[in-house]
């Protein structure tokens, strides 16, 4: 055989792209069609848990810089979508690699479809395997999962070996030209029917894509036949009163559902189902327990509280923070059910992600806030929130309070969570911030004869609330603004500064002292590992 004729690499790689752009089309339609995982996210969510800390925090932190940079909207969602990205990509490659891989060895090793098919299984069980792992979502059972899967890149691994015996095949015609020609028409021809599969594969997908489908929990704890009604909609927030009012252009003092910023290790959030779930009490207790959500909900005195929740990589002055109307049971009074050994110290939780983070039980006694939630807004949790169950520790980041939980277990000593075992600050406690929201210069407020610009924005340090926030003009003196009555000791406070402007060129900087007496911190530093602290400024033409 002339081996100079062989399909080059390069065809291979190209081969490669179309093949596995196909693949994965597939894999999303009969996502959407039976169910079955698509492996790209599955993948990438196994990567990122297994990376290490260091990388997986850069990582995080570039994907916020270039969603921040490039304004590419609200934080979390650009974010997930980058990742989603980042999957497909990641994905993709792998399969030019392969093919690059293939087109290298079948010159030398026959049969070549035994290679193809073998190329194809080294690629699709190690995926197999790392699905079956992390896969929450797939609603097809493991067997069907797992053949599927398997079987799909066998096919895939024959088919890219395929091409290569009909690119070779082109060879044995008598001109060269007549050979390139055919070659070139062959891989046209394609180019044309991989782009097709994947854009029927793709379109077909998103159209049998259950709309919102991420957000409707599976839950019957609620009667059916009452429909169900968001606490917003039928009530006034508790501060309606209170003055001062919001500057205009002032984030909603309340985020609507839709709108609470969302951060996990999920690709797509787990689907858990109220049927199938319980919550597992074990570890130093005497008697060891499960319930319901029914029973959560039903045998506890419910507590609702107005929390404002911040991610760790919530960068300054960034939209990774939110506040809802939180509904649980006080973990205190579900811990007494379980009857904890004196030995017990602290309390790990599980969650279905296999998430999990440590508190200890000295906070969870003394703090009835500490919760196990099962509403927002007086609705059970969305999916991506956690249904069915999270906790609430106040004062912390996200990163201590898992969702989805699965499973509470008291332990004789403190241990690592997920993002302290990454190099995140063990305590997690969130920092104060101040944020300057709007200069609303459309909106001069007059009083006496002096014309007012109102400025305003958000301030929060936990639980430990706010005690003053102050903001500075150019180089003007610092001057205190009013703060309005907050919804809850543990949410944001809405501050107001209406300003005597003069018209020009200014620069606006906020800061804030919390309820203790601390001053926010003014040196800048990024979020890893401790949450971001520096002063929030603003430039604006009057
Ligand atoms: N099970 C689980 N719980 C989790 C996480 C996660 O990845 N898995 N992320 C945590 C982080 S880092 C944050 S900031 C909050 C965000 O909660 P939200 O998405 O409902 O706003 O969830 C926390 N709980
Ligand atoms: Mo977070």
């Amino acid at each position: 055989m002339n081996e100079s004729r062989k399909p080059s690499l390069l065809t291979g790689a190209v081969v490669g792209l179309m093949l596995t752009v196909s693949l994965i089309a597939i894999f999303y339609l009969a996502t959407q069609l039976i169910g079955t995982p698509f492996v790209p996210f599955d993948v990438f969510d196994w990567v990122g848990r297994n990376l290490p800390g260091p990388l997986i925090s850069f990582g995080i932190d570039r994907i916020v810089d270039v969603v921040t940079g490039l304004n590419l909207g609200e934080t979390s969602s650009a974010a997930k979508t980058a990742e989603h990205a980042l999957a497909v990509g990641g994905m993709l490659a792998t399969g030019i690699i392969a093919a690059i891989v293939l087109f290298a060895i079948l010159p030398r090793v026959k049969p070549r479809y035994l290679v193809g098919l073998l190329v194809g299984l080294a690629v699709g069980v190690p995926v197999m395997l790392i699905s079956s792992s992390v896969n929450l979502t797939a609603t097809a059972g493991p067997l069907v999962n797992n053949l599927w899967i398997v079987a799909a890149f066998a096919v895939w691994g024959v088919a890219l070996a395929w091409v290569y015996v009909r690119l070779e095949g082109t060879q044995m015609a008598a001109a060269a030209t007549v050979e390139q020609i055919d070659r070139r028409r062959f891989l046209i021809t394609l180019g044309g029917a991989t782009a097709a599969i994947t854009v029927a594969g793709t379109g077909v997908g998103l159209l049998l894509r259950p709309e919102e489908s991420e957000v409707i929990p599976t839950t019957t704890a609620l009667n059916a036949t009452e429909p169900e009604v968001a606490w917003s909609a039928g009530n006034n927030l508790p501060n309606v009163d209170a003055t001062p009012l919001p500057a205009p252009g002032t984030r909603p003092e309340f985020t609507p559902l839709d709108r609470h910023y969302r951060i996990d290790i999920n690709s797509l959030p787990p689907t858990v189902r109220e049927e199938d779930w319980t919550l597992e009490i074990t570890g130093l207790v005497d008697t060891p327990t499960r319930l319901t959500l029914t029973e959560l909900r039903e045998n506890f005195d419910p507590l609702d509280q107005f929390v404002t929740l911040s991610c760790i990589s919530n960068p300054m002055a960034g939209d990774l923070i939110s506040t809802q109307y939180w509904t649980g049971a006080p973990l205190r009074d579900v811990m007494a059910v379980a009857n904890l050994k004196p030995e017990a110290t602290h309390l790990r939780i599980t969650s279905a992600d296999n998430f999990d983070e440590v508190v200890d039980l000295e906070t969870v006694m003394a703090d009835e806030r500490v919760m196990l939630a099962y509403a927002w807004d007086g609705l059970p949790l969305r999916v991506k929130h956690g249904f069915p169950l999270r906790v609430y520790i106040p004062n912390h980041y996200g990163m201590k309070q898992p969702k989805w939980i699965t499973k509470i277990e008291a332990i004789p000593q403190w241990e690592e969570g997920y993002w302290v075992r990454r190099g995140w600050d063990k305590d997690a406690i969130m920092r104060g911030t101040s944020v300057i929201d709007t200069v609303a210069a459309n909106d001069v407020v007059t009083d006496g004869n002096r014309q007012l610009i109102p400025i305003g924005g958000i301030a929060h340090a936990g639980a430990r609330g706010i005690s003053k926030v102050e903001v500075k003009i150019d180089d003007g003196d610092w001057a205190t603004a009013e703060l309005r009555t907050p919804l809850s000791e543990v949410t944001w406070v809405v501050w107001r500064y209406d300003w005597a402007f003069e018209a020009g060129s200014h620069t606006f900087t906020v800061r804030c002292v919390d309820g203790d007496g601390e001053p926010q911190i003014e040196m800048v530093a990024g979020s890893h590992p401790s949450g971001a602290t520096g002063l929030h400024t603003t430039r604006g033409t009057i």
